[in-house]
């Protein structure tokens, strides 16, 4: 709403609160520490970033336990740190809309966290857990976000993946327990990844989620949180396992940034790397009326300094608005309107056996008459269509 409202085209594709951007504290607070090079750039004061996101449109702010409250922190000092994070969002506007644990960056979590093998720290984990979602629903936060860290393997025989999957479920029904009792807004979005830190990670794809939420004790507390780089690193299409999660009523929230192709977990700021797929998937969140919030987990390349740092937030923003506004463009088109009937896409909406099962089998025309040459002649007309989004995309619809 923001880019189309914008009438002068300086201020065009700024983002404000109404777009529903949040960012983790980790994304623009990434020292660029990586598995070959030390840090390139010093630690970020949470409350400094919840300035520069507000000054920048953000709406919203996001934190694993461990970004707000170091592990070993003393109570008051946990006290003190929470309270200075909560003075700064009651002066910049800025709300928490999801809250998640880090259950992969200690040592002791080295074989995952509710699937670990040693059941002493399969409890701890929970407690770690349990503890953070107290202070998430105490900021105001709806969601709660699982990304099982390093639940997974390197080899075959580490991990028995059906008892692991047994745990898995346990300690989720435990959580679902636990928010239920204490009468908590709270709702669970599970987070896919195929690969990294582990060899291969439990939960791989949007698709492995769908299936294990539907044997939990509680379906209706949890969902999906896809995140656009984890599906690519599959090889898989974005937008198709967002729409799966749609159409399964379970987009609970979703991880926005980009990557080239499958490789390590690049996390380059939304569209950069893959626009196409980011059309793509902006227009179907646009279209499907997502309310969720548009959360960018992203990091900040470690060759950028502070300013760049913010000025990689900021293009994320930038970039989503400048699809939606393309995606809106294409949307509106009448030649586009022409071209998805000419290739049938109302027909997809039609059930194709309205008639039921006996009208189906009653009719000639669905088999013993049917012209399966002249059907196959048909063209779909679908490169024209396709020719009408890229020039949209590009600029020049
Ligand atoms: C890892 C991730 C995570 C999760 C986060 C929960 C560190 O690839 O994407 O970010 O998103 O732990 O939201
Ligand atoms: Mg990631
Ligand atoms: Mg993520």
């Amino acid at each position: 709403m923001s880019a189309a409202g914008s009438a002068t085209t300086a201020g065009r594709y700024l983002p404000t609160p109404e777009d529903r951007f949040s960012f983790g504290l980790w994304t623009v607070g990434w020292q660029g520490r990586d598995p070959f090079g030390d840090a390139t750039r010093p630690p970020l004061d949470p409350v400094e970033t919840v300035h520069r996101l507000a000054g920048l449109g953000a709406y919203g702010v996001t934190f694993h336990d461990d970004d707000l409250i170091p592990s070993d922190a003393s109570e008051p000092e946990r006290d003190r740190r929470i309270a200075r994070f909560r003075a700064a969002l009651d002066t910049t506007g800025l709300v928490v809309p999801m809250a998640t644990t880090n259950l992969f960056t200690h040592p002791v979590f080295k074989d995952g966290a509710f699937t670990a093998n040693d059941r002493d720290i399969r409890r701890y984990a929970l407690r770690k857990t349990i503890r953070n979602i107290d202070l998430a629903a105490e900021l105001g936060a709806r969601v709660y976000v699982a990304w099982g860290g390093r639940e997974g393997a390197e080899s075959g025989a580490a991990k028995d993946v059906r008892t692991a999957l047994d745990r898995l479920k346990e300690a989720f029904d435990l959580l679902a327990d636990y928010v239920t009792a204490q009468g908590l807004p709270l709702r669970f979005a599970l987070e896919p990844k195929p690969n990294e830190p582990r060899g291969d990670l439990l939960l791989p794809t949007v698709g492995h989620v769908l299936a294990f939420i539907e044997r939990l004790e509680r379906p209706a507390l949890f969902g999906v949180n896809p995140e656009v780089g984890h599906e690519q690193m599959a090889g898989l299409n974005i937008t198709h396992g967002v729409a799966q999660a749609l159409w399964a009523g379970r987009l609970l929230h979703i991880d926005l940034n980009s990557q080239s192709g499958v490789k390590y977990d690049q996390d380059l700021r939304f569209g950069a790397a893959d626009p196409r797929s980011a059309f793509w998937l902006v227009d179907l969140l646009e279209s499907a009326g997502y309310q969720g919030p548009r959360h960018f987990d992203f990091k900040p390349p470690r060759t950028e300094d502070t300013t760049g740092v913010w000025a990689s937030a900021a293009g994320c923003m930038r970039n989503y608005l400048i699809l939606k506004d393309r995606a809106a463009a294409f949307r509106a088109d009448p030649r586009v309107r022409d071209a998805l009937r000419a290739a049938r896409l109302g027909e997809l909406a039609v059930p194709t056996a309205a008639d039921g099962l006996e009208g189906l089998l009653a009719d000639p025309s669905a088999y013993e008459l049917f012209d399966t040459e002249a059907a196959a002649e048909r063209g779909m007309a679908f490169e024209a269509l396709d020719q009408l989004a890229l020039d949209h995309l590009l600029g020049v619809g």
